[in-house]
């Protein structure tokens, strides 16, 4: 069932792997590589080794017009070597590859550890004449820094995807899943081109026909999706629903300690691997919004984590248990209770009580994905427990790829917190990839922002979240500016106009949206259910715990442990009294752990409702400059991507505007202070 719309020959579609725009006139370097183009030779067996020769194969083909043949010996001709390298194992680790020139210039070998460092060395060359290294720069020796690199889709299988923003889901349609092979393959190299080695394929939230998909009905057709990425290194997840022994095959309970629930899972991981032999695991969303999971039975989340784990592990799979558990059903009138504690709350006293195979997946912040909240807690409190970040690629919160808001400095805030739980320099990065307290599994999930969109992510720039989502996990000491830059060059070509222009646009994007949105790390001010444009008391009096307390002299959330909720006290010290103290609380924090007076005095010497009006018009200026660079660039870049991407910034610029008014006025009602500077602000 293809997309009727799909066009495979954009430029949007093509993303940054279009190799022929890779040599364009100001790439000089790339001619260099040109004769080393005219034969692979491949050392080693298997499928994604396999891949990697085809893609270097296509690669001659589009950048040279070269049928590079592929070899099983060395010709005696200028050609490019891949070969697996068990000994990197040893010095780079699993995935690891090296980038080599030999003898005398004849020769461009690609050494891997195993089969996915070949590709992901592949893929590193190619990245390299792409962004115009020369042939003496090529040489390198990369290692992973994060273990598991995953992609989670929320898809359903209506084809609707939970906070998806552009298209419909490209793996189901009508409840079927989809036989359009062709675009999964495109997918797979997207995403194996920046070393994703995991992807589920459901939502999290798991509904009546989905849960089936662990059966025999659908592992037939789940199998033909898994091998395709199977070929790219990447192992395919499921979502599953806790309840489905009872769901699927009508058993009493799902109790996590039952000898018939055990077993029902024991034969349902024998089916899914009959099926797909290198499976990925299972991810798990419980007792969150009113999914089911181990507490109607009493039981904890280790016990339910673990019963999974262990049907899965002869096999070697994982369970990758969300920690996004918080009582969805609060009082408002209680000020006591404070949904930023959940996480921490329900899982800090499990530590060392999970199985080796099971990795817990944290939000990156208490909340959810709003676009400033300090870093979960809940890293650095779980030293005997594998842990995984979770960072939400689709942009729920975050403008729904109708604004530009680029994601990657928000990540790496977060990769880079010190959590000081072993001291200095125990950062998050540390945490996820393990070394911190020297456990097995750990990693990087993203909520994917991939529908079926011509250009894959709705908005043409969103492409760069994606790309950035992949290169960080990678490598989680890039910056965001080397991964703008990179993303610019492979995407655009070498031009320096848009070099320069595109990639302020990206790094000031999140500070941009931030100013006209919710201020002082506040969250929440947005319309209920969709989660777009502004509704200041939208959640305030609601369940879900989500409150900004703004009456006519205060606003903010007073999470001390002095006056509060107590929540700053789940950090490690020095942290904990960061936070908990006013004066040294940053800034851009203070609303969410603090109650204070529209006429507090920020250190940057404006009060609280100075800043808010004050950012809430440069805001919405900032976002008219955006839509006005975006303009310089008509005739650089190609029509699919600016007129789609020229279609957004128009529309966030009067979105911007929506949210100044509505916020200034907000404030200005409910507190009577005039603006200083006598700027419009409707009464
Ligand atoms: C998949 C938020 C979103 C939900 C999402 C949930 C989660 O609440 O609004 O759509 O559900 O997070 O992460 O499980």
């Amino acid at each position: 069932m293809p997309n009727a719309k799909l066009n495979r020959h954009t430029k949007g579609y093509g993303c940054w792997l279009r190799y022929a725009d890779y040599i364009s006139c100001d790439n000089k370097a790339a001619t260099e590589y040109e004769k080393f183009f005219s034969a692979i030779v491949l050392k080693g067996h298997g499928r994604v080794i396999r891949t990697a020769a085809n893609e270097l194969v296509r690669a001659a083909k589009e950048m040279f017009g070269t049928d590079a043949p592929v070899l099983p010996a060395k010709p005696d001709s200028t050609h490019i070597t891949l070969r697996l390298d068990g000994e990197l194992l040893d010095t780079l680790g699993p995935e690891g590859f090296e980038i080599r020139v030999h003898a005398g210039g004849n020769e461009i070998e690609i050494a891997g550890a195993d089969e996915n460092g070949v590709l992901y060395g592949v893929f590193e060359l190619l990245f390299g004449i792409g962004l115009g290294k020369s042939i003496s720069q090529a040489e390198v020796s990369r290692s992973r820094s994060v273990e598991m690199r995953m992609i989670e889709h929320w898809d359903n299988m209506s084809g609707d995807i939970e906070r998806g923003y552009a298209g419909k889901s490209i793996f189901f349609k009508d409840n079927n899943i989809t036989t359009d092979y062709d675009r999964i393959r495109d997918y797979a190299r997207l995403l194996a081109s920046v070393s994703v080695n995991g992807i589920s394929i459901n939502n999290v939230n798991v509904h009546k026909q989905e849960t089936f998909l662990i059966t025999e009905k659908y592992l037939p057709q789940i199998a033909e999706l898994a091998g395709i990425f199977s070929d790219y290194g990447i192992k395919l997840f499921l979502s599953i629903n806790f309840a489905a022994p009872v769901e699927i095959d009508g058993l009493d309970t799902a109790d996590p300690l039952d000898e018939g629930v055990i077993r029902w899972w024991e034969e349902t991981a024998g089916k899914i691997y009959a099926h797909i032999p290198d499976f990925g695991g299972f991810l798990v969303k419980a007792d969150s919004e009113n999914r089911p999971g181990p507490f109607t039975y009493r039981r904890d989340h280790s016990q339910g984590a673990n019963m999974l784990a262990r049907a899965l592990r002869p096999y070697g799979g994982l369970v990758i248990w969300r920690c996004f558990v918080y009582d969805c059903h609060l009082d408002w009138r209680d000020r006591a209770v404070d949904r930023a504690r959940a996480a921490y709350d329900n899982f800090k006293p499990l530590d060392g009580k999970f199985d080796e195979n099971v990795v817990l997946q944290i939000k990156n912040g208490p909340m959810d994905f709003q676009i400033r909240e300090p870093v979960s807690p809940l890293f650095g409190a779980l030293p005997k427990t594998n842990v995984a970040v979770e960072f939400q690629i689709t942009q729920e919160y975050t403008g729904q790829q109708k604004h530009l808001c680029y994601l990657v400095p928000m990540w790496k805030e977060t990769l880079d917190f010190d959590t000081f739980t072993k001291g200095e320099g125990s950062t998050v990065s540390r945490v996820v990839d393990g070394s911190l307290f020297g456990l097995k599994h750990g990693g990087m999930a993203g909520v994917s922002n991939v529908g079926d969109d011509n250009n894959w992510c709705g908005h043409p720039l969103a492409q760069a979240n994606l790309f950035g989502f992949g290169r960080l996990a990678w490598n989680t000491a890039l910056s965001s500016e080397d991964i703008a830059r990179q993303w610019v060059a492979l995407t655009f070509g070498h031009n320096a106009p848009i070099m320069e222009t595109l990639v302020p646009m990206l790094l000031d994007s999140r500070e941009i949206y931030e100013m006209y949105t919710a201020p002082l790390g506040v969250g929440w001010m947005v319309k209920p259910g969709f989660h777009y444009g502004p509704d200041v008391d939208g959640y305030e009096y609601s369940q879900w715990g989500t409150y900004h307390y703004a009456d006519r002299s205060c606003i903010g959330v007073d999470r001390t442990q002095a006056t509060g909720t107590g929540f700053t006290s789940q950090y490690h010290e020095p942290v904990a009294g960061m936070y908990e103290n006013i004066e040294t609380c940053p800034d851009e924090l203070l609303l969410f752990f603090h109650h204070v007076s529209y006429e507090h005095v920020l250190k940057s010497g404006k009060t609280v409702i100075a800043h808010i009006y004050d950012t809430h018009f440069e805001g919405a200026e900032r976002a008219k400059e955006l839509l006005d660079k975006w303009k310089t660039l008509k005739e650089l870049v190609s029509d699919d991507i600016y007129d789609e991407a020229l279609r957004r910034f128009e529309h966030q610029v009067e979105s911007a505007a929506e949210w100044r008014d509505v916020i200034n006025t907000y404030f200005y009602r409910k507190t009577g202070i005039d603006d200083i500077h006598n700027r419009k602000i409707y009464r």
